[in-house]
């Protein structure tokens, strides 16, 4: 599944980091991808769901829109 996310707080590739290996520890497996000038994150993954995703990224101190 693909979930493309709004994440305005996300200025450079650390925060970037941050949020790739926040997800990454959910699922390993999944890729992301971000776009920095549009604040998008495009997350591929089988094991989760948009709720899911935001409450992570959530969790990792970035507000979702
Ligand atoms: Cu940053």
């Amino acid at each position: 599944m693909n979930v493309q996310l709004t994440v305005p707080g996300m200025m450079c590739d650390g925060c970037v980091n941050s949020i790739t290996s926040e997800i990454k520890t959910h699922d390993p497996n999944a890729k992301v991808e971000a776009n920095l000038d549009r604040k998008l994150l495009t997350i591929e993954t089988a094991k989760m769901a948009e709720p899911e995703l935001k409450a992570i990224i959530t969790a990792a101190g970035y507000e979702v829109t």
